[in-house]
């Protein structure tokens, strides 16, 4: 099943040999895991069974509220997602991975503020992580066969249905927060999950306590009040979904509250306390790409499909395709302070696409925009009157 920002790999899987080792040479191996986990750029390593009976009544409780919205594939597996053994057969232990993303000089204020910029969440402005995540798992899971010879192992990042948050906080990686993102005490939660499943009975984690207590933060902070109860987030209210799942037009209540976010959406952990012990990443993929930070709306609006898709290469951003992409910017021009420039971009573009959905997100935003201009001229002409009391050029 092909999907936007998670690509999910269904294909039938292989059983797994199985390996024998004593207590101690399998506690030696998980420690030398998590230090090669390390050596390959994971901020941290942790190791869990493959129990997750307690996720699943919340999972279903999730997919009969119709929370996945378009995204087929979370509820095409029903509880094979809290069931890793029926993914991989023979897996004892899942092994989880933790990789940081957040670039140097991240700006999340400045992009915000001004609305005439595109605001991209922080993840997607180096390289797709999946590629990079699955690569180093692969390499992790290749150094654990060398060792021990006859492993079975499958390294997955977002690339099957597995209930990764809930592994990864089983294995000691952090706790699931009120916006239901993985966070831990000493990292916030900038970072990427993926693991890998085995077929070796290695000594467990334990988990970390929850340390949200009475904050709410993330839950007031949402614009489009996507976070409907602690730990519960209505996937088709959430502007990640919307802006990069979601196929076709974008419902009209929500267009406002997107303000310039074209990408995905960073508020909940934006406001998040813990994320102010957040450590920028290592990997330098992960960099930010310098036309896609900070960049004009109208800029990015210029693009044409093909300067898109180049553009694009190796970026998580080309799977929602040019046609998405102008979706997104048309609403945050509509968001965007009036200006004759944006008006008259939207305008050349209306005049040119023959794309239906796409055309009506320009002219509502052309309706947006020349709701505003009367105070822009009330402005101007204010400014005018202003130059012409102190006194009129000499040749005017
Ligand atoms: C589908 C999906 C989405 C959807 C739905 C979001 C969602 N909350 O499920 C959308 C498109 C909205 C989305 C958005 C984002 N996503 Co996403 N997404 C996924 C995906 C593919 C599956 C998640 C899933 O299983 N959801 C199903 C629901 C039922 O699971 P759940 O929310 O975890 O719910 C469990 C618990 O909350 C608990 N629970 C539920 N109710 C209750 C009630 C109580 C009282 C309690 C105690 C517990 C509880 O039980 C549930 C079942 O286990 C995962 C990858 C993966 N395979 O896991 C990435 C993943 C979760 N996404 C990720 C990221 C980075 C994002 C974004 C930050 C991207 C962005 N910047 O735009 C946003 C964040 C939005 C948010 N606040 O969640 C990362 C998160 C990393 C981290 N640190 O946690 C993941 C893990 C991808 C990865 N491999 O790194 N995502
Ligand atoms: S990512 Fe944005 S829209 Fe989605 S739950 Fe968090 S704050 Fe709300
Ligand atoms: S903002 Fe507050 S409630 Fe939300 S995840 Fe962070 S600590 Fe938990």
């Amino acid at each position: 099943m092909k999907n936007n920002q998670h690509i999910e790999n269904t294909s039938p899987t292989d059983s797994i040999p199985q390996v024998t080792l004593s207590e101690t040479a399998l506690s030696e191996l998980a420690d030398n895991i998590k230090k090669w986990g390390k050596a390959l750029g994971f901020q941290k390593v942790g190791i869990t069974d493959i129990d997750l009976k307690d996720q699943e009544a919340n999972l279903q409780k999730w997919l009969d509220n119709d929370y996945h919205g378009e995204m087929d594939y979370m509820a095409k597996h029903g509880m094979k997602r809290a069931r890793p053994e029926e993914l991989l057969p023979g897996t004892v232990r899942v092994i989880s991975a933790r990789m940081d993303y957040l670039p140097d000089d991240a700006q999340f204020a400045s992009n915000l503020e001004d609305k005439d910029l595109a605001y991209i969440s922080r993840y997607a402005l180096g390289r797709d992580y999946h590629k990079v995540l699955r690569k180093k798992l692969k390499q992790l899971g290749d150094k654990i066969q060398s060792e021990v010879k006859a492993l079975g192992f499958r390294p997955f990042v977002d690339s099957a249905p597995v209930l990764e948050r809930p592994l990864a906080e089983k294995a000691g990686l952090g706790w699931v927060g009120k916006h239901s993102l993985l966070l831990d005490k000493e990292s916030g939660s900038w970072f990427f999950i993926g693991e890998l499943l085995v077929d070796l009975a290695l000594p467990v984690d334990k988990p970390q306590s929850n340390q949200c207590g009475q904050c709410v933060a993330c839950i007031k902070i949402c614009p489009t009040q996507a976070i409907v109860a602690p730990y519960v987030v209505d996937g088709r209210r959430c502007i990640s979904y919307l802006t990069i799942e979601l196929q076709g037009a974008i419902p009209n209540e929500f267009r406002k509250a997107i303000g310039n976010r074209i990408y995905g959406c960073d508020d909940c952990q934006l406001i998040c306390p813990w994320n102010r012990f957040a450590e920028t990443t290592e990997e330098s993929d992960y960099q930010a790409k310098d036309f896609l930070q900070n960049q004009s709306l109208v800029s990015l609006f210029g693009w044409s499909e093909e300067i898109f898709l180049k553009n694009t290469e190796g970026s998580s951003i080309r799977r929602i395709g040019h046609q998405r992409w102008l979706r997104n910017i048309a609403i945050a021009l509509g968001n965007a302070p009036s200006s004759i420039e944006t008006i008259t971009t939207l305008q050349d573009k209306l005049a040119t696409s023959d794309d239906e959905m796409v055309n009506e997100h320009i002219e509502w935003a052309l309706s947006e925009q020349q709701q505003k201009l009367p105070m822009n001229i009330d402005r101007l002409n204010n400014r005018l009157i202003n130059a012409v009391k102190k006194g009129l050029p000499r040749d005017a």
